[in-house]
């Protein structure tokens, strides 16, 4: 497990959300450099059937393997676990409450009821993973819910939780933004400056998405440990369009 790690040192960890299940993508994203991938399981067309080719695809590229669930949900949260994720990011959180059973979920007892089985999880840890593994897989709650800003500190607060992942666009429609997405936008552009500023105080790591590149050197500047540059679908059309455009 090496995701916290990586977290930790000062450069962010650049990361792109995959959508499709093609693991072939998923190696050649990572020999190309890209250090972390996240499976969209909640707005991509990834199910746990397409987990375990993808995981092993990840691998052998030498990125680092993160999910989005679909939702809140136990068993969800277990099975991107065991088939060997090392963070996971919760979304549409909007409480304290919330947060605290979505760490449940993701942790062993004590700190949790996570069920033991790690299918796939050990097969490269080398060491105990029932011992290690709760410090070393991460908790990402997505902060982008009207419900989330406001609760944000009590979030934050949640023993056990590792991260907050900011979701613009949600953000920006649950906050009846005019444009979504914008982080010139002064309401939002506060509410990324303070997720940073709330993390820091919290011990956690702060997490963006953004789809444009030009986005990059700001988020970078703001003091982000993770940022997602956009999804592969994404990334393919701005190519395809440079193409159609030759
Ligand atoms: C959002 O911006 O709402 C997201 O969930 C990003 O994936
Ligand atoms: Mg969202």
């Amino acid at each position: 497990m090496q995701l916290k790690a990586r977290l930790r040192q000062s450069e962010p960890l650049r990361n792109v959300f995959m959508t499709l299940p093609v693991p072939a993508l998923a190696e050649r994203m990572g020999v190309m450099g890209v250090e972390s991938i996240t499976l969209d399981m909640q707005h991509g067309s990834i199910e746990d059937a397409h987990l375990l080719g993808l995981l092993q695809a990840i691998r052998a590229g030498g990125a680092l393997p993160l999910a989005r669930l679909a939702w809140n949900r136990p068993e969800l949260i277990m099975k991107a676990l065991d088939y060997g994720v090392e963070g996971i990011i919760c979304p549409m959180v909007d409480s304290a409450e919330e947060a605290a059973a979505f760490v449940r979920a993701a942790k062993y007892p004590p700190v949790g009821n996570r069920s033991f089985g790690p299918f796939r999880a050990d097969l490269h840890h080398g060491g105990d993973y029932f011992a290690d593994a709760n410090d070393g897989t991460l908790c990402f709650v997505m902060v982008e819910t009207a419900g989330a800003v406001e609760h944000l500190d009590a979030i934050a607060a949640t023993p056990g939780l590792d991260g907050l992942f900011i979701g613009p666009w949600d953000l920006s429609v649950s906050l009846g933004l005019k444009e979504r997405a914008n982080f010139s936008d002064p309401d939002l552009s506060a509410v990324l400056d303070r997720v940073v500023a709330v993390s820091k105080q919290h011990g956690l790591f702060s997490g963006v998405f953004t789809i444009r590149p030009s986005d990059m050197p700001g988020l970078v500047g703001r003091g982000f440990d993770l940022i997602t540059c956009g999804t592969e679908d994404v990334i393919f059309q701005r190519g395809l369009g440079d193409w159609m455009g030759a």
